[in-house]
């Protein structure tokens, strides 16, 4: 089974169309989106979403969503999930719980979004001056909970994360160097990956697929008893080659695509 791999949108819903009709024509029917879709209510973001879902019903396609650290997490809490776990943002939309379980081409899946946004500081001003406009959502962090009922379950083949465990050395490198965020809103970040590293520690998938990092990651992480590795897979953002990728169930391969892929 062939999965299309969507990176962090923030909302950008032409983006999301582009992405629908590039794995519409590759007959693809499910779409991994590693968070940051950019859930959020009210005004033109119904209508946007709305549309959004139209256009994956007429491929016949569903999206099934870790949730990141930029979402509505008052909205993602509001809607009631349906009786097999999956939060319906729309029909078509998926949004999985922390710690969710589901298969994919016969593979056991285990689902863990939430990140520590490194600009927490700058959000909660920034939504000050824009008159009390809620930024940053404190339900963003993985907390010990999320972690029991993520590990409870076991092993499982894949893994979909918004974060990436640490450590990936090719993360590290691109974190490496000067950086404009706080060192208290640094911290609380690495804790939130410490968090998810923990439940992909005993979980230990053979793959692992995530955003958040706004790169293309095709790397590892190698299990802290040297045992062995989980393979990593990050996804771009919106606009970038690898904002989109193929995962295919049989091999647990992994292609990113290139940006003017269509
Ligand atoms: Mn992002």
């Amino acid at each position: 089974m062939k999965v299309g791999l969507l990176g962090d949108i923030h909302g950008n819903a032409r983006w999301a169309r582009h992405a629908i009709e590039v794995f519409g024509a590759r007959g693809i029917a499910t779409v991994v989106q590693v968070g940051d879709l950019g859930v959020a209510h009210g005004g033109t973001e119904i209508e946007k979403w709305d549309r959004a879902n139209k256009l994956l019903r007429v491929h016949g396609m569903t999206m099934l969503v870790a949730p990141g650290n930029h979402e509505d997490y008052d909205h993602i809490d509001a809607l009631e999930p349906r009786a097999d776990g999956w939060i319906p943002f729309r029909d078509r939309i998926l949004l999985a719980p922390r710690g969710h379980r589901s298969e994919l081409g016969g593979r056991s899946v285990v689902w863990l979004g939430g990140a520590g946004s490194v600009d927490r500081h700058a959000r909660r001003q920034r939504g000050e001056w824009q008159g009390r406009r809620k930024l940053w959502w404190e339900q963003e962090a993985i907390s010990d909970a999320d972690i029991e009922r993520a590990v409870a379950g076991g092993h499982a083949e894949i893994m979909v994360t918004h974060e990436a465990p640490a450590p990936v050395p090719s993360i590290e490198r691109a974190l490496g160097g000067r950086t404009p965020f706080k060192a208290h809103d640094r911290e609380y970040a690495a804790h939130v990956r410490a968090a998810l590293t923990r439940a992909v520690d005993a979980i230990r998938p053979a793959v692992l697929v995530h955003g958040h990092h706004h790169r293309i990651v095709r790397d590892g992480w190698r299990h802290p008893d040297g045992g062995g590795a989980t393979r990593v897979f990050g996804l771009a953002a919106e606009y970038s080659h690898g904002g989109l990728g193929v995962l295919d169930t049989a091999t647990l391969e992994v292609e990113h695509l290139a940006f003017d892929t269509m």
